[in-house]
This record gives structure tokens, C-alpha cells and sequence, in this order.
């Protein structure tokens, strides 16, 4: 299934409907009171956020969606009967955006959120307007109108650690050593086109998640590359694990320093949240180059700098326990 973590769509609530105007009829009652039922509301869209879906891809092909109108009022006070409801289930962790104004009007982080835009109330039938010195209303309201909205669904992964270097740092390699998950591996660069997710178990009844996404290259930023569109899913990250491949042809801390150029060109925000560093394949370098490649990386990132290497294992634990400590910052 493609991952699909954005979609346009068009949603419309239903209209009320009219109240009617009518009069109570029979043998001997030829101009009875007023009896017109009122108008139906509009049925609802809601948008609810599931666990029961992981991509938006519902909302790619139909991207129109409407919910049913109130039914107008009858005579014997009968009420039109409501416009259907329409629920659109959407995956934890997915933003709605207002299409026009890029306003954020909500965001579904937890199982059961919704959001939702309400029909039209129906109108009022003739026999609401009934007074002592108004025996025979003749009229009644037409009901609300449907409120038509463009918006955008957002999906941002609900990851706490996002995982971000260039191609071939091994950060898919790393999400299989970590997790369960079998992402793709492969020594050309781009092999990971879409985002995928992992859970850490930590042994002692807690996880958390990890979010392996597309590598990086320099001109991200502006589009090189798998460009940068993915970045949203580290919005929710509480740490960011960048990878540096120790064996990088062109030094290790010119890497760092182009990533987090590109980071930080994507957005401020995102920059400035705490990074968990690490050099990656370490057993393809020897021990004096590693020295030297951790101690210049260390110097230009101010940073602690972990050595890994996913080929032997080595350096995994104190990793998991680096990240543990910034998931569960209470704990450790
Ligand atoms: N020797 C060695 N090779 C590694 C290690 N980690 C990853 N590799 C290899 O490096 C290559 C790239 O690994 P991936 O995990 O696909 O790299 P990636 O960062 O996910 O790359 P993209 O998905 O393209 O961004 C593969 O051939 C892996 O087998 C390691 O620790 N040691
Ligand atoms: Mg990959």
C-alpha cells in the first residue's frame, strides 16, 4: 500500500430543512391551527482519528464529500427527518488544515479525536409561531444553510525519535537492529522512499517508536533529492537520532554540518529540538580514523558523539539507553 501523508478534499455538511406551513384539516375543522412540522438539521461531517487506519490513502481518489440534507417539515407537526452523517476515519496523528488560510483547526493526536462541521438547523414549521393573536401563521423558516469547507489532511507520524542522515548512513539498518521492523537495506543511496515506523521495546514494559525516513542530500532543502517533504513527520519527535556514516568520503563533520544546514533551512523548530548523534558503520573504519572522526565531530557539534556499528552490534546498547533517556526524561 503507498503511504499517502497528505490529501486535499472538499468537505460539506448537509442543509437544514425548511419548516412547513400547514393547517389542521378534518369533517369539522375547516381551517384547523397551525400543525407544520419543522425542518430536519443537516447531517454532521466528522473526521475521527483511528487506530484503525495508518495512511490517508482513503482520500485519494474521492475527494469530494458530502453529508445529506435536512428533509423539510410536514403537516400533523411531523419533522423532516435529519441529513445523513458522514464519519472520514483518519490515522492518529492527523492534522486538518484549513486550505485557505493554512490555519491548523485540528489536530487528532488521540485515538478518538474529531472534528467535525455541523449541518444546517432545519427550520421552524408554522406552528411555532402560533399566538393568541396570530391564530394562522401563514409562514414558516427555511432552514440553514450546508457550511462547505477546503481543507487538507496532514498525517504526522507519532514517532518520539525521528532518524535522519544522508543515504547509506545505515538508518534503515539501524531500525532493524533496534525493532522488529524489516525495512529495506541496500548500498544505493534512496533505497527508503517513504517513511516507516518501529517500536523499541525496552524491556521493562515500556517503548517507544522510531521513524526511519528517506536520507537527506545537500539542496534538500530545496528539492534535491527526496527533497524534504517527509521532515513534518519529525514534528512530533522529541529527539532527532542523526547518523553520520564514519567511512563519509567527504569527512564526517562536513556531513553533520550539511544536514543540519538543510535542518535547519526546512525549519527553525525543528533545528533547535535535541539531537542524539552518532557516527554509523564504524567497522568499516579503522580505530585511528575513528578517533579522529569522533573527536572532530565532537568539537564542531559541542555534542556527545556514540560510536555504532549495526554490522557488529557494537555501541547499540548505550545508544538505546541515550534515547531512552531523552523518551523517558523523568526515569532516567
Ligand atoms: N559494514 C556495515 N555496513 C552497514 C552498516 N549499516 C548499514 N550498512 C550498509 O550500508 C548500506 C546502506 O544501508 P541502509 O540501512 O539501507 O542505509 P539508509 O541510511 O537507510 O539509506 P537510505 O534509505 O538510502 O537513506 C547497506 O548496504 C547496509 O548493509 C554497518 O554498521 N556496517
Ligand atoms: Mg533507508
Amino acid at each position: 500500500m503507498k503511504f499517502i501523508d497528505e490529501v486535499r478534499i472538499l468537505v460539506a455538511s448537509g442543509k437544514g430543512g425548511s419548516g412547513c406551513v400547514s393547517f389542521r384539516r378534518g369533517a369539522f375543522m375547516p381551517r384547523g391551527g397551525p400543525d407544520g412540522g419543522d425542518g430536519g438539521h443537516g447531517g454532521a461531517i466528522i473526521i475521527t482519528a483511528t487506530t484503525r487506519r495508518n495512511t490517508l490513502v482513503d482520500y485519494r481518489w474521492n475527494s469530494t464529500w458530502r453529508a445529506g440534507n435536512g428533509q423539510p417539515g410536514k403537516g400533523q407537526n411531523k419533522k423532516g427527518s435529519q441529513g445523513e452523517d458522514i464519519t472520514l476515519l483518519v490515522p492518529i496523528g492527523t492534522a486538518v488544515v484549513d486550505e485557505e488560510t493554512d490555519e491548523t483547526l485540528a489536530d487528532l493526536d488521540v485515538d478518538g479525536a474529531t472534528w467535525r462541521v455541523d449541518g444546517g438547523s432545519g427550520g421552524l414549521g408554522n406552528q411555532n409561531f402560533a399566538t393568541a393573536s396570530r391564530r394562522t401563521p401563514e409562514f414558516a423558516t427555511e432552514g440553514q444553510p450546508a457550511t462547505e469547507r477546503q481543507i487538507r489532511l496532514e498525517l504526522r507520524l507519532l514517532a518520539q525519535i525521528g532518524l535522519l542522515g544522508f543515504p547509506n548512513a545505515g538508518k534503515s539498518t539501524l531500525l532493524s537492529r533496534l525493532t522488529a521492523a524489516r525495512p529495506r537495506i541496500a548500498d544505493y543511496p534512496f533505497t527508503t522512499l517513504v517513511p516507516q515506523l518501529g517500536v523499541v521495546d525496552c524491556g521493562d514494559g515500556n517503548s517507544f517508536t522510531i521513524a526511519d525516513l528517506p536520507g537527506l542530500i545537500e539542496g534538500a532543502a530545496d528539492g534535491v533529492g527526496l527533497g524534504i517533504r517527509f521532515l513534518k513527520h519529525l514534528e512530533r519527535c522529541s529527539a532527532v537520532l542523526h547518523l553520520v556514516a564514519a567511512d563519509a568520503e567527504e569527512g564526517v563533520t562536513r556531513r553533520w554540518r550539511t544536514l543540519r544546514r538543510e535542518l535547519a533551512a526546512y525549519d527553525a523548530d525543528l533545528a533547535a529540538r535535541p539531537e542524539v548523534l552518532a557516527l554509523s558503520r564504524c567497522d568499516l573504519v579503522d580505530a585511528a580514523t575513528l578517533i579522529k572522526a569522533r573527536r572532530s565531530l565532537a568539537r564542531a557539534s559541542g555534542a556527545t558523539v556514540l560510536t555504532i556499528s549495526s554490522a557488529t552490534g557494537l555501541g547499540l546498547d548505550d545508544l538505546r539507553r541515550a534515547l531512552v533517556a531523552h523518551v523517558f526524561p523523568a526515569e532516567s
